[in-house]
């Protein structure tokens, strides 16, 4: 039978950390789906299509990774698409408090659906969306933080809220 996993998150934008995450998933699992949350607490700076459009490109060449969105709760959106298993990254302590709390909780609604983390590769360990999303905006360099057509899509768009 075929392993699927639920890659979750806001990927507002996607970097290479969760672009490494992704790969090494792909060695245990047969599939992955990267799920954007549609309905992320956080304010974001690309639109969901936005994000949904540059992972599907990022990932174009590869076939066993999908790109979806969801809404509502994760685990009812994990069962749906027979899986058993979310998949998330763990960087610095900090991540530890909020990734186990999420965890918890999703346990407690469906003890069918696993965690499974993944600790980040070194060079990513400080790397997060937001930091990314602070330097492009004072227009440092991002180039080996995300691939070229997300370092693009965020100089576009800090053009245009700069003027
Ligand atoms: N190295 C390794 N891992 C990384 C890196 C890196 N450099 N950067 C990010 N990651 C990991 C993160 O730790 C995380 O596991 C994942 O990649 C995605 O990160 P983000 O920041 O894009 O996504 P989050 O944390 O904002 O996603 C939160 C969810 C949207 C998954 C969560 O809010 C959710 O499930 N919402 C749906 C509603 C729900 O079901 N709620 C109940 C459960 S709380």
């Amino acid at each position: 039978p075929r392993k699927i996993a639920v890659y979750p998150g806001s990927f507002d934008p996607i970097t290479y950390g969760h672009l490494d995450i992704i790969d090494r998933g792909l060695r245990i699992f047969d599939q992955i789906i990267v799920a954007v949350a549609r309905n992320s607490a956080k304010n974001a700076l690309f639109t969901t299509e936005e994000r949904v459009d540059m992972i599907q490109r990022v990932l174009a060449d590869n076939a066993r990774a999908r790109v979806d969105t969801f809404d509502g709760l994760l685990v009812d959106y994990v069962l749906s698409q027979q899986a058993t298993v979310i998949i998330r990254g763990l960087r610095a302590i900090s991540d530890f408090e909020y990734e186990f709390q999420i965890a918890q909780m999703n346990r407690s609604i469906s003890q069918e659906v696993e965690t499974l983390f993944m600790m980040t590769s070194v060079p990513y360990g400080y790397l997060s969306s937001s930091i990314v999303k602070e330097v492009s905006s004072l227009n440092g360099p991002i180039d080996s933080l995300v691939p070229p057509l997300v370092r693009e899509a965020l100089k576009e768009k800090f053009s245009t809220i700069a003027r």
